[in-house]
């Protein structure tokens, strides 16, 4: 087992992989911005080292800043957290190369998931539904042909994109050359790489995800699923496990459909396999997200499984010592994500000093978070201040909990969108759960 970790990251997750880090008695080394001098998780931390300016590509993007104070520490492993270099392939083997562990899965592996079009063709293989569409495809009129065959409404994604990013919705025939050519472009400034491909734009759909977790033997578990369907943005706001929308058959096909993804791509540690649904048991593999994900506890809280130790042990070669027939999703678990913005002002990010604090409490109340009272949240991050994660026996009561923690939660001098949350808790779709991810779209936010 690993003695030194070394955490690649910042805020709140930093926290949690500390915490990880402590109860298995793995020392840790914090690397931080000059912006982050007074941040919680380097207080935390067993050793911390400045690595850099403010702004994130000065620091917390720098490889070779990490990699220094990895080797200057002593640290065995880097743990990446999510964002940042965690799903950065160049990083992976520049760790490689320096005999040093990342946890998280092979270069190869975050390069094959990060290039979409290879993803899906890889899934398409395993035999995992994917989304009626097209290969990657470089000349317009053949683009246009296959738009045809589709049929529209049809959807433009970059084979680098991802997240949201180098997607273009196209309604009919008149839009498509301009749009295929548009996006192209596009990509090529944003990723380096334009190759664009084509799906069928399905409509309305409810993003659901499933948690798997790999060791290096062969040993795959899923999870089971999050549903993340309420999004602003692509930013995703309240995550929930199970899903309400879906049956146990259906849950039974991804969960099966989600292994055989784990075991084509040889996968190992945490992964998260996006799906959209569009209702009656019909599934479409999205993409494959291979780092920890912000919405990690609320699995967490309905299995009881650990995933950032897990993580940790995986990397160090420790097989799972559970298969599939041991996991047991209990009760539900609901995840507000709070976040330093005002919903008054177009979510318009807000920073400031933390005045009050007072962190709602009880029975399977989790707040994660980095702030204390009097921190200076700095404006050069995410604006994402922490995570109200509750659990209780079933969605019904997991609600009335949630809507019980956020207004426990008193955080005074920073704008932030905790009253906005519990609204969106008691929209009829969502309390019916039949909500899709055109919800905020309808609500016009
Ligand atoms: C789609 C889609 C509908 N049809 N692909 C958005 C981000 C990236 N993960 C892909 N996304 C979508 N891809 C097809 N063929 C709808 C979306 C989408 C979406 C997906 C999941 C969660 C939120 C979303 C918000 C807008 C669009």
């Amino acid at each position: 087992m690993f003695r030194k970790i070394l955490i690649a990251n910042r805020g709140e997750i930093a926290v949690r992989i500390i915490r990880a880090c402590r109860e298995m008695g793995i020392a840790t080394v914090a690397v931080f911005s000059e912006a982050d001098a007074p941040a919680l998780f380097v207080s935390m931390a067993d050793e911390s080292i400045c690595i850099g300016g403010p702004r994130a590509a000065d620091s917390y993007l720098n490889m070779e800043a990490i990699l220094s104070a990895a080797i200057a520490t002593g640290a065995e492993a880097i743990h990446p957290g999510y964002g940042l270099l965690s799903e950065n392939p160049k990083f992976v083997a520049l760790c490689e190369q320096c005999g040093i562990a990342f946890i998280g899965p092979t270069s190869e592996l975050i390069a094959k998931m990060g290039d979409k079009d290879e993803a899906r063709r890889t899934m398409k293989a395993a035999g995992v539904p994917v989304i009626p569409g097209s290969d990657v495809i470089e000349d317009v009129d053949e683009a246009e042909r296959c738009a045809e065959e589709i049929g529209f409404p049809v959807i433009i994604k970059a084979r680098a994109g991802g997240g949201g990013r180098g997607i273009r919705i196209v309604k009919e025939r008149a839009e498509f050359r301009g749009a295929f050519l548009a996006a192209s472009s596009e990509a090529a400034s944003a990723f380096g790489d334009g190759a664009c491909y084509l799906e069928k734009y399905l409509r309305p759909v409810k993003h659901i995800e499933m948690q798997v977790l790999c060791d290096n033997y062969g040993g795959v578990v899923c999870l089971g699923e999050r549903e993340c369907s309420v999004q602003r943005k692509n930013q995703k706001l309240i995550e929930e496990s199970p899903s309400p929308a879906i049956s146990a058959e259906t849950r039974a096909a991804m969960t099966l459909a989600s292994t055989r993804a784990a075991k084509a791509t040889g996968y190992r540690g945490v992964g998260t396999i996006e799906y959209l649904y569009t209702g009656e048991g019909d599934f479409y593999f999205m993409e494959m997200n291979t780092r920890l994900q912000v919405e990690h506890p609320v699995t967490e809280m309905v299995t009881g499984v650990d995933l950032v130790q897990w993580q940790i042990r995986v990397a160090a070669g420790v097989k799972l010592p559970f298969a599939q027939e041991d996991i047991r999703i209990s009760g539900a678990a609901i995840e507000c994500r709070i976040n330093a913005e005002d919903p008054g002002r177009g979510f318009a990010p807000c920073c400031g000093t933390v005045e009050l604090l007072h962190i709602p409490g009880g029975p399977w109340v989790r707040f994660d978070t980095a702030i204390y009272q009097d921190y200076f949240i700095p404006p050069f991050y995410d604006s994402m201040i922490g995570k109200l994660i509750v659990h209780a026996q079933n969605r019904e009561q997991a609600i009335r909990k949630m809507k019980m923690a956020l207004s426990e939660l008193v955080i005074e001098g920073v704008t932030h969108n905790a009253d906005f949350q519990a609204q969106l808790l008691d929209n009829p779709a969502f309390v019916d759960g039949s909500y899709t991810t055109g919800l905020l779209d309808e609500l016009g936010k």
